[in-house]
This record gives C-alpha cells, sequence and structure tokens, in this order.
C-alpha cells in the first residue's frame, strides 16, 4: 500500500516537476506520522514549546534575486523558481563569504530570545553542505572563501547557553545531484538512481552530523522520498544507533518520526496529545530575500507562541541570515522583544500542555498541574472576565507579571475575575488560576461567549456542529510560493436540509451585527442562505471572491449580513442553512459577531 503511495507520488512529482509546481504534492510529503512507542527522550523537547529554525545556504547570498529578476516567496527556492542549471548555481558557492557570522551572537540571541533548540540547514534542497564533509566536495569548507565549519562554532555556542542544537537536513530533494530528488530541469527523473543518491552523499552525510557534532537534540528531516518503508526503518535505525538520545522529525517519512510536525504554517484546529511543532517564517520566506520586509510583529509572535501552546504544541519560529551572516534587523529586534516577554511570563509556556478550556474572546488558555494561565490578548471594557466551564475549586488568582492576587467569584461552572487595569495594546496579559482536584477535560464544543464586552467574537468554522452534507475540511494554499497557509472551512452545504450551527452563550442582551467570512466561487455566488439566530431569520445572498486554487490566495470576504437583536442573556443557537437546494453555498471561515455600539 505504501509502496504504492511511493510510486503514486514519484509519478506526481514527474508531472508537477515538469508544470513546475510542487504544491499539489507538497502536503502528501509532510509526513505527519510518528511510531507507536514515545521516544524516552521526548520529555524535553515537549517541555521546549520554543525553538528557533535556522535556514542558511547559498540561496541566502542570492537574497532572492537572479539575473536582475526579484523573486517571492521561499528564497531557498530558487534555484527552482529561476530554473537554474545547477553546475551554474554552483558558482555561487565562490562568491559565499559571510565573514559577519558569529556563533556567539547567534546563541546570545536565541537565549535572549527564550529559545530552548535551534534547528539549522545543514543541507537544503539546493545540495550544498554547511558544514565540512568528506562525501561531498560541495560543501562550505572546500568550495567557498569562506573556508570554515560554521556549524562546529555553533554546535559550541549553543551548548554553552543551554540551547539544544539540531540539524535540518533534505535527506530526498537535493538538486545538484543527478541521482538526487526533484531537479528535472537539468536530469532525467525518470533515469535517477535514488539509492545511490542515498548512499553517497545523503546517508554518509547524515552520519557526518551526527558524529562530529556532539549530541544533537533534533534530526529535522524534510520532504522524504525514493525509500520503502523498510528502506526508512534501516535509516533511522543507522542514524539512531550513531545517538539514540536525538529525536527525529516526521518527515523522515512513513511513519517513522519520534515528533510531529504539522505543514509548514499550520496550527491545529484543536488540542493535540504527544510531542508536536508548528514551524512557522518571520517574514513571507525561509530563506533570506532582501526584499522581504513582512515581518510577524513582537505581538504577533507573542500570541502565535501562546496559541500554540494553548493546543498542546511547540513553536520553531525561523529567521533567514543573509549571505553576510547576519540575521535581520527584525528578526533580531522582534525576537528580543519576545523574550523580554518570555522573561516575565515563561511560567505559562515552558512546560504547560493545552490549556482546557478552549479559545475564548478574550484569549487562550495552557495548564500546568493545578494551574491554569489565561493568556488574556484581548481584555473585557469592563474588566471581567468570564472563565466559562471551570468546575474545579479556586485557590488562588492572580496576575503572572507581579504575583498581586485578583479578585474573583464562582457561580456554578462560571469563574469570573475582575482583572486590574493594564494596557489595551498589551500583547499578551496572564493571569493564573490555582485550583484543586483533577484536570478537566477540553470540550471543543462548548458554548462560546458572545459579550458587549469584546469587539468581536469570532466562531471558528471548526467548532461548528454539522448536520446534513456540510464537512469541515482544510484548505492549504500560497500566496508567493511556498508561504504555506491553511484555512479550515465548513463545506458542501448545498440542500435546505445541509445546516450547520454554533452553541453561543450570551451574556449581554443587545444588537449584534453578524458577519459572514467566507470564500465563494462561480458556482456558489447569488445563491441564498438563511441564518437562524435567537427567534428570528435572516436571509443573505452570497458574494463572488473566487474559486480555490493552491498557488494563489483563497480570498475570503467579511460580508456584513444582518444585525440580530438579542433580548436576554442566556444560552442560543446560531444556524445556518441554504434557503434552496442549489451548488455549494460557500466555504465558510467563520461567523463573526459584533456587539454594536
Ligand atoms: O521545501 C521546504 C522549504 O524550503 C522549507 O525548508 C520548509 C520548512 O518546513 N520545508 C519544505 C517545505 O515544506
Amino acid at each position: 500500500m505504501k509502496k504504492q503511495k511511493y510510486i503514486r507520488l514519484l509519478l506526481c512529482l514527474v508531472f508537477f516537476a515538469k508544470t513546475s509546481s510542487y504544491a499539489q504534492v507538497m502536503e502528501e510529503m509532510w509526513d505527519k506520522g510518528t511510531g507507536l512507542k514515545e521516544h524516552p527522550n521526548v520529555g524535553w523537547f515537549k517541555d521546549a514549546k520554543f525553538g528557533l529554525f535556522i535556514h542558511w545556504g547559498l540561496y541566502s547570498k542570492l537574497a532572492g534575486k537572479w539575473n536582475g529578476k526579484n523573486y517571492y516567496g521561499s528564497g531557498e527556492w530558487i534555484m527552482n523558481q529561476a530554473k537554474i542549471p545547477a553546475a551554474e548555481y554552483a558558482k555561487v558557492a565562490s562568491t559565499f563569504n559571510p565573514v559577519n557570522f558569529n556563533a556567539d551572537e547567534w546563541a546570545q540571541l536565541a537565549s535572549d530570545a527564550g529559545i530552548k533548540y535551534l534547528v539549522i540547514t545543514a543541507k537544503h534542497h539546493e545540495g550544498f553542505a554547511m558544514f565540512d564533509s568528506k562525501a561531498s566536495d560541495f560543501n562550505i569548507v572546500k568550495a567557498t572563501p569562506y573556508g570554515k565549519d560554521p556549524m562546529k562554532a555553533l554546535a559550541t555556542a549553543t551548548a554553552k547557553k543551554n540551547i539544544r542544537f539540531g540539524f535540518y537536513y533534505s535527506q530526498f530533494v537535493d538538486w545538484h545531484e543527478p541521482n538526487g530528488g526533484r531537479n528535472s530541469w537539468d536530469f532525467d527523473e525518470s533515469k535517477k538512481n535514488y539509492a545511490s543518491y542515498y548512499s553517497q552523499k545523503a546517508i554518509p552525510q547524515l552520519k557526518e552530523l551526527l558524529t562530529n557534532y556532539g549530541p544533537l537534540g533534533i534530526v529535522w528531516f524534510d520532504l522524504p522520498g525514493g525509500l520503502t518503508k523498510e528502506e526508512t526503518q534501516k535509516l533511522v535505525d543507522s542514524l539512531h544507533a550513531l545517538q539514540p538520545q536525538s529525536l527525529f522529525s516526521s518527515r523522515v517519512g512513513q511513519g517513522l518520526g519520534d515528533y510531529k510536525d504539522f505543514g509548514d504554517s499550520e496550527i491545529p484546529d484543536a488540542p493535540v496529545k504527544g510531542a508536536w511543532e508548528s514551524i512557522y517564517t518571520h517574514n513571507d520566506s525561509w530563506g533570506y530575500i532582501e526584499h522581504d520586509l513582512n515581518f510577524k510583529s513582537p505581538a504577533a509572535i507573542i500570541q502565535l507562541l501562546a496559541k500554540v501552546a494553548s493546543k498542546g504544541g511547540n513553536l520553531m519560529l525561523n529567521v533567514g541570515p543573509d549571505g553576510n551572516g547576519r540575521i535581520p534587523y527584525h528578526s533580531v529586534k522582534y525576537l528580543r522583544e519576545t523574550g523580554k516577554w518570555l522573561k516575565k511570563n515563561g511560567e505559562a509556556i515552558y512546560g504547560t500542555t493545552y490549556g482546557f478550556i478552549p479559545q475564548q474572546p478574550w484569549g487562550v488558555t495552557t495548564a500546568k498541574p493545578g494551574k491554569l494561565f489565561l493568556h488574556v490578548f484581548s481584555r473585557p471594557g469592563n474588566g471581567k472576565l468570564l472563565v466559562p466551564g471551570f468546575s474545579n475549586a479556586v485557590k488562588a488568582v492572580y496576575a503572572l507579571g507581579n504575583r498581586q492576587s485578583v479578585s474573583w467569584k464562582k457561580a456554578g461552572n462560571d469563574l469570573e475575575l475582575q482583572l486590574p487595569a493594564f494596557a489595551q495594546d498589551a500583547p499578551n496579559t496572564v493571569f493564573v488560576v490555582e485550583y484543586t482536584g483533577a484536570q478537566p477535560g477540553y470540550d471543543n464544543k462548548s458554548a462560546q461567549i458572545v459579550s458587549g464586552q469584546y469587539a468581536t467574537t469570532v466562531l471558528d468554522a471548526h467548532t461548528a456542529r454539522l448536520s446534513g452534507n456540510p464537512k469541515t475540511k482544510s484548505f492549504t494554499f500560497s500566496h508567493y510560493f511556498g508561504d504555506w497557509k491553511h484555512e479550515t472551512c465548513v463545506i458542501d452545504m448545498q440542500q435546505k436540509k445541509d445546516s450547520i450551527s454554533f452553541q453561543l452563550r450570551v451574556t449581554e442582551p443587545g444588537d449584534y451585527r453578524i458577519v459572514l467570512e467566507y470564500s465563494c466561487g462561480q458556482e456558489g455566488f447569488k445563491q441564498e442562505g438563511v441564518i437562524g439566530f435567537a427567534g428570528q431569520q435572516y436571509l443573505f445572498r452570497t458574494l463572488k471572491t473566487g474559486e480555490f486554487e493552491k498557488n494563489t490566495p483563497l480570498l475570503f470576504i467579511k460580508h456584513a449580513v444582518s444585525i440580530a437583536t438579542v433580548q436576554q442573556p442566556g444560552e442560543y443557537t446560531l444556524s445556518i442553512h441554504p434557503y434552496q437546494d442549489g451548488k455549494e453555498l460557500f466555504k465558510l471561515r467563520s461567523v463573526i459577531l459584533e456587539p454594536v455600539k
């Protein structure tokens, strides 16, 4: 079965190599499978929560430009995007001289940022080894004027700062090698001997990495291919024999990873148990691009970290140093800002598990035995913060920053905090609830709070109850190139009987604007739908946004369709269904409720 899957995959690869798009196969290559038995050394990884990913190679020198043309999206794919012949690309090495690289500075930055592990590209798809390799002369020591091994220095520098060190290694895709995966602009894919590539280059280099750089926290394999399950198992065993304590990412393939990596820039909708990681770029590219300055702000990083932790995972955030060895100014600055927040609030991130209270209009939660951490992104206008579904007895409530106690009251399973004043634009203010008793379970479909105290309540598609045909589906697409996005939508609402609903708890009566956030193609547009809420029905007609394609943005509109008046606080159901039988109404991403002021 697996073998058939790989043959299918390889055929797809040849096809997509020809059409210069790998978008379709990428999702299959993001192997998320792990072994049945948990790796005995996975504990540190689960607790670490914040990792630094570094993409650094010859592409960093090119900086998103080739022959006077600017490239956008994943900068490390420039060789593929511009279809640069391998021999010509190899010449870039003679100009690669990262004299500003300073391993101690990088390790210091990681430490200041609160990073617990660092993974750097030892060899990316371009095939160039950023380390001293006997297996291939196409490496930084032999082929560049720099002539030194930066990985040695980095292994030492990170160890000094107690940061676990790991290597990214592109085990199958190698555009430099005639027998490596996926360069079909130079080499005929059908004539390739992957086994020879593995035995001559990939396996010897992986062995070098696991032998010459001290203990590795992680070997971050990327994009499996060309090996059967048995062959992958053999590879894994031979490498684990060198360092049994080292963890292998799930992209080693065939379900043989030690922990799970989600797709690029992907967070699961609901908490996931076990060891896993979300990986994100800081700007729009993994590798350095001079003209890509679209960096996530410190507030965005801090909230992203909390969101990933609230689902139980680690965030590994990427930076792309330039060809001189400098980490971009904005990455340095914003990572240090993140570190300042973590210094005060790290207890609510490191060593936590997913929060048992699902996302609220005010933010998210993380947990430790006997403690629930409330990550408040939006302060309620009146300072009264409701934690619904909190059945345990409360011992104490306090602000994490200054340990000052916070007054609270409990009514049934409602815990209400009276928050102190704090800056409205603070990205994440953390409060701690200490409680007794066993940790409650997580209920993704619990009623969602709607209150005039927040600018909006967003009802995400994945929290909808479905009746009839509708399903939830995650759509993966990119904007520029390889800057993947993932959106979970409700799809397949075609007939009157196909309805979805959200359970709401309106704590304040009033007028609420209903905004539907959806994507709608040619087929679905101008169809009517009905919203039922608080005893009333509201009609709307769909607007066209665009079709779904993997290599273009999936466009969503925030379509304000009605105002609903809620007379009494209480539990309500908000439902949506097509007005009459027809085509798919839309791909619904969320329903947004905005109090009308
Ligand atoms: O193709 C690579 C890409 O360049 C980058 O290294 C990412 C990081 O997860 N992995 C692959 C795509 O998923």
